[in-house]
């Protein structure tokens, strides 16, 4: 970890996870004060002062949703750590080595903007996190830090740890509100259904990320204007980018926003030090296998919202695969068409049979069985589901995992057309 560390301040440590560690390291400090200092709303105003955007993938602003939350007696807050994309991994880290401070910054959002009750999703897969969750939540009503009058407070919050079932759409925010009732997880159509209006049993609910909750100690504790002192532009305060694929050393980092460049993150002694030797960069997604790839020439962009919107792409999650020149193109497309088309819900026709009939093409063109044409009809297939293919998606479907598939296939196509061709001229994949 690189410094300044805000969410990542505990990883150091072998015992992050337990509650000694958190309460001897400014544990409770961020809870203590914006309950017994601070109103609701001035908390609320220090998130928005901070600029914090959203950490799961869309980057919204975390204080301005919670501005759009509809007045009603009831509201919910839900975390959601359902997180499920290939190579997606910086809310596990958060879950299973600091479940202490997700459980405080869920206290201090719920307080904010007055839920009484919270839920914290988590990824069923996450056996250990879900127990250590579980422990932090255990611990706290034990401390007086939730339950009835936290902290002689006034403020009463009841926290529940649901894990989910292993479908990656509860991940979506509206797939997940249903999963939550009890229902199958189908994505709602947004609007209206936007949570914050109509929600979690029809009540008005804030969802946020796991390391979205995770800052609110930090930043109650310091400020949102020395968060917001962090980073450039909207990009403040710091991120853990997950760092995987052909680099010598794969990991998550936390990185100050906009401080450091895509080529610094995968070539640097301190972050993924390089590719191994004689390998060039051939590609790298910036930001989850939804983004359009990126290539060397933008090596030199800072690890900013703005700065990848503006090269045509998205930092999204804060997921990056590194591609050498030994890595499949077609391969690559394949896998992440195969990945969303499984995990397609099925309402929307263009993503559940799109998604189904450019998995099946790029299969057999990876395979050697593709022909010429198949790679128009890739690209109509795509321009189907996401007309124009551009980033954000122009959208034919309920969510955007359908417009999730094409921006890896187009991308492919249109930089490695001769590694296509190369497919169906020697009938196998040149790198098998
Ligand atoms: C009230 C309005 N609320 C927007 C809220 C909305 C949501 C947030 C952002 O997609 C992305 C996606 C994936 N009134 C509102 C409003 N909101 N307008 O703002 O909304 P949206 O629809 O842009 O985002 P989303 O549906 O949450 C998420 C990308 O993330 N992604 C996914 C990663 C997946 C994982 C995983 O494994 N779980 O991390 C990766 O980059 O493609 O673009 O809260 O309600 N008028
Ligand atoms: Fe389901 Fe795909 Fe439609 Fe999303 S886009 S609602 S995953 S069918």
């Amino acid at each position: 970890m690189s410094a300044p560390s805000i969410v990542g301040a505990r990883l150091g440590y072998e015992d992050s996870y337990t509650l000694e560690r958190f309460l001897a390291t400014d544990g409770d400090a961020g809870l203590r004060r914006a309950l017994l200092e601070l109103t609701p709303e001035q908390v609320h105003a220090e998130v928005l002062e901070a600029n914090l955007l959203g950490r799961g993938g869309a980057g919204f602003e975390a204080g301005r949703k919670w501005s759009m939350l509809r007045k009603a007696p009831r509201r919910y807050l839900v975390v959601n750590g359902d997180e499920s994309e290939p190579a997606t991994f910086k809310d596990h880290l958060l879950v299973e080595r600091d479940p202490h401070q997700l459980v405080e910054g869920a206290t201090i959002a719920a307080y904010a903007i007055g839920a009484s009750v919270a839920f914290i999703y988590l990824r069923g897969e996450f056996a250990l996190g879900l127990e250590r969750v579980q422990q932090a939540i255990n611990d706290a009503y034990a401390r007086g830090a939730l339950g009835r009058n936290i902290f002689g407070s006034g403020f009463s919050l009841d926290i529940v740890l649901q894990p989910g079932a292993g479908a990656y759409i509860c991940g979506e925010e509206t797939a997940l509100l249903e999963s939550l009732e009890g229902k199958r997880g189908f994505p709602r159509i947004k609007p209206p259904y936007f949570p914050a209006v109509i929600g979690l049993y029809g009540a008005p609910t804030i969802v946020n990320n796991v390391e979205t909750v995770s800052n609110l100690p930090w930043i109650v504790r310091h400020g949102g204007a020395a968060f917001r002192a962090l980073g450039a532009g909207r990009s403040t305060g710091t991120r853990i980018f997950a760092l995987s694929g052909s680099v010598r050393r794969p990991g998550a980092f936390e990185v100050e926003m906009t401080s450091v460049t895509f080529r610094e993150l995968i070539y640097g002694d301190a972050y993924g030090q390089g590719l191994e030797p004689d390998r060039e960069l051939r590609a790298f997604i910036p930001g989850g296998v939804s983004s359009p790839w990126l290539f060397p020439e933008h090596l030199d962009l800072p690890l900013g919202q703005d700065e990848v919107a503006k090269a045509g792409s998205m930092l999204g999650s804060g997921s990056i695969i590194v591609m050498d020149d030994g890595d499949c193109p077609v391969r690559a497309a394949w896998r992440i068409a195969r990945f969303f088309a499984r995990e397609s819900c099925g309402q929307c026709t263009p993503c559940r049979e799109g998604g189904t009939w450019i998995e099946q093409v790029l299969r057999r063109l990876e395979l050697g069985y593709g022909r010429e044409e198949d790679l128009d009809l890739l690209l109509d297939a795509c321009d189907n589901i996401s007309p124009g293919v551009t980033w954000p998606p122009a959208q034919t479907t309920i969510c955007v995992l359908g417009p999730s598939i094409p921006p890896s296939v187009v991308a492919a196509i249109r930089r490695f057309r001769d590694v296509f061709l190369t497919h169906i001229k020697e009938e196998r994949c040149p790198y098998d």
